[in-house]
């Protein structure tokens, strides 16, 4: 794996001594600069080129000519610079998913919110603070950019002294060492589901057609991957009851894609809402064209079966639309950190990996005989059977000859093969942040967002009122303006430094598939979820009538949380967050058609504390 971090970019001692002087003079000669000088500089060029990740040559964006982008490493308490040069053919802009951009909120990549359009041949700086530690990525935050390929991990070394769980896995002196070694170097895992269409031309036969384009081409690891095109009775033998429920109403099968034909799409969630199924090309939801590109290999060669040996592998969500199952055969799991954090580590077989998603993962390689093991991603969403593979390759040192194969978990259609044993899946409900962070008993404010359908099945919203992306070419950026003082659009929430905020997302319709709502600028708490209407005005009232619902001892501290799957009657999720971060904040649903098709809202936190804009940043287009 090309790695393109500190070590490689990172500045030699002597030129850092020279900058640090040139800032000096030039702070005493400009008393606005306030930034501090960065220790870690990166410069990106992205363009727009053939690649083939998978086999089919497609123009998508590259980063420094790579895909993924490069991956980006740095220590916690790090100055961080990132300069994106602007050679593609349309606008752009980079987000930092869950850096939470402490005090430099003008940095977190959002056209119209933060920061105007990256047009093109411009270039633009975001300077923030790596205030966090832990597994994150990058991606474009420009419409459907992220289906178009920039993304990259990022990975930020946590600083010296930081507790952590791994006693909870082992007492054990020498295997604590072997932990400890892995965790400081592990390896990435970026999972991604790829189209053969651009974004560009998915948005507009969305648009044409009125019909969500839930059909992608290959699962990829690491951008490497193959398109698949199963045989027709495998498709059949594995249609999954809830893809089946679906069908039925059409009389249908899944389409040799594995895909629910368009026409069911309109049928059933659409029913009712206009549409156009002869707009969609046949290669978008029916007729598969098989490729084949690379087959990601993570090597480790075991030195001696006295040493006990670990790996750590980061995985990584880079998903636009499906959820995916991941698993190494044969292999169990400990989870020691979820979107960047340590947390209570769990055992596990498998875990349902959902976009933007961050699980760190320690394998314990000393027992396991040489050979191939495959990685499996399979996707669980019911819009379409898919699946992707990579390879664990054990080596010992005498014997590197490979022949075995190894047992999966999973069917292709991610039912478990065993009965009587099945594999353990990560239950994230039960996550545990490690050490307990603290948490308000109740809130300063509630708000309650209905989350539905606006007059057709491309149109969603978060509450009622579908978020216009024009927003990025009408003028100032939102974090550039007064903030309002009141919220008066239906889709912008205002609220007070210093202050906790419950947000309950409720689903107005069923059947709605699960909704990843992600919060730019800081974590939330999931602190209850539940099936029905939730008909209370705050979580204290639910509380007193169904306290079963509700876990407020050190809940789950994360970036994204999905809502529940509704699919027979209504269901809600509540999440509380500390508003400690003045700015303009989005909200969003991470699956990149919902995204695109409105259901985002705005978080201006602290609007009584709001952040005056550098200078260097009010200039920069
Ligand atoms: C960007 O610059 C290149 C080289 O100067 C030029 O050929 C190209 O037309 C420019 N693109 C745009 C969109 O201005
Ligand atoms: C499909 O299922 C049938 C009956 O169980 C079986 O005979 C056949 O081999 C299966 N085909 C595939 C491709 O799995
Ligand atoms: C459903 O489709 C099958 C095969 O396409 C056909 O034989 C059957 O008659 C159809 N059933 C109904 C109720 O339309
Ligand atoms: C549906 O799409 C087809 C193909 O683009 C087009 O010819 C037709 O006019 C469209 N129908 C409606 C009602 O818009
Ligand atoms: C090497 O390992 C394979 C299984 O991975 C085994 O079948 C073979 O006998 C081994 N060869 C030697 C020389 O140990
Ligand atoms: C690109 O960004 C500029 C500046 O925000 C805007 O005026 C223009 O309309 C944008 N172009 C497109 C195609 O959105
Ligand atoms: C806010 O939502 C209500 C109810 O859906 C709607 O009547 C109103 O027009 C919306 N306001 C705006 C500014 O969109
Ligand atoms: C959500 O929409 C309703 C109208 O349906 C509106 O009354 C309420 O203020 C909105 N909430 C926010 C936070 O905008
Ligand atoms: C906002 O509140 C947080 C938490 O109390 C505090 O640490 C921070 O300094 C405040 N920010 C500003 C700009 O006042
Ligand atoms: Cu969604």
């Amino acid at each position: 794996m090309m790695k393109f971090g500190g070590r490689h970019y990172g500045l030699k001692p002597g030129l850092v001594l020279l900058l640090l002087l040139f800032t000096t003079i030039f702070t005493t000669a400009s008393a606005r600069s306030e930034s501090k000088s960065p220790n870690k500089h990166f410069e990106f060029t992205v363009t727009w080129e053939k690649y083939a990740p998978d086999g089919f040559s497609r123009d998508m964006i590259l980063i420094n000519g790579l895909f993924p982008g490069p991956s980006l490493e740095m220590d916690q308490g790090d100055e961080v610079e990132v300069v994106v040069h602007n050679k593609l053919p349309f606008n752009t802009t980079l987000h930092f998913h869950g850096i939470e951009m402490y005090l430099t909120p003008w940095a977190d990549g959002v056209p119209g919110i933060t920061q105007h359009n990256i047009q093109p041949n411009d270039s633009f700086t975001y300077k923030w603070k790596a205030t966090q530690y832990g597994s994150y990525w990058y991606h474009a935050h420009h419409r459907g950019q992220l289906d178009d390929g920039m993304y990259g991990s990022l990975l930020i070394h946590p600083k010296k002294g930081m507790e952590t769980p791994f006693e909870l896995i082992t007492k054990h002196k020498p295997s604590l060492e072997a932990i400890r070694k892995a965790a400081a170097e592990p390896k990435e895992l970026l999972l991604s589901d790829f189209r053969h269409i651009t974004s560009a031309e998915a948005d507009t036969i969305t648009f044409a057609s009125n019909l969500e384009l839930i059909c992608y081409d290959s699962m990829l690891i690491n951008g490497k991957g193959s398109a698949d095109c199963w045989p027709a009775d495998k498709i059949v033998n594995l249609t999954r009851p809830d893809q089946a429920a679906f069908l039925a109403a059409g009389n249908a099968t899944l389409t040799a894609k594995g895909c629910l034909p368009a026409k069911i799409l309109a049928d059933t969630l659409g029913a009712g809402l206009p549409s156009n199924v002869s707009a969609i090309p046949p290669n978008v939801f029916d007729v598969c064209t098989p490729s084949a590109g690379d087959t990601e290999v993570i090597t480790v060669v075991k030195e001696s079966c006295r040493n006990d040996k670990w790996i750590a592998l980061d995985v990584i969500g880079a998903l636009g639309l499906h959820t995916a199952l991941f698993s190494i055969d044969e292999i169990s799991l400990w989870v020691y950190a979820v979107d960047g954090e340590y947390v209570e580590p769990r055992l596990v077989n498998a875990i349902e990996v959902t976009n933007g998603d961050r699980y760190s993962v320690l394998v314990r390689t000393t027992d396991l005989t040489p050979g191939d093991y495959t990685i499996r991603v399979i996707s669980t969403t019911g819009a379409q059977l898919l699946t992707g593979q990579g390879t664990l390759s054990v080596r010992s040192k005498r014997n590197t000859t490979s022949t075995r194969t190894s047992s999966p978990f999973f069917l292709d259609n991610g039912v478990p093969i065993s009965a009587s044993s099945p594999p353990v899946l990560y239950n994230p409900s039960i996550e545990r942040p490690f050490p307990p962070l603290p948490l308000a008993p109740r809130a300063d404010k509630t708000f309650k967002l209905s989350m539905s359908l606006q007059g057709s099945i491309i149109s969603w919203s978060m509450n009622g009122t579908i978020f216009p992306h024009s927003i990025d070419t009408l003028g100032a950026p939102i974090l550039f303006q007064p903030p309002l003082t009141s919220s008066r659009d239906n889709l912008t929430i205002t609220t007070l430094n210093n202050t906790w905020v419950d947000l309950i997302f409720m689903t107005a319709t069923f059947p709605m598939p699960p909704h990843p709502i992600h919060k730019h600028g800081n974590k939330m708490r999931l602190i209850g979820s539940g099936k029905g209407p939730f008909k209370w005005e705050t979580v204290d009232e639910a509380i007193k009538e169904i306290p079963e619902a509700f876990d407020l001892v050190n809940p789950p501290r994360r970036d994204a949380f999905a809502t529940p799957l509704a699919l027979d009657r209504v269901a809600w999720m509540a999440v509380r967050y500390h508003a400690n971060n003045p700015g303009a904040w989005l909200l969003h649903c991470h699956i990149q058609s919902h995204f695109e098709g409105g259901m985002s809202m705005l978080l201006l936190d602290g609007v009584n504390e709001w952040p005056a804009v550098p200078e260097e940043y009010l200039g920069m287009t």
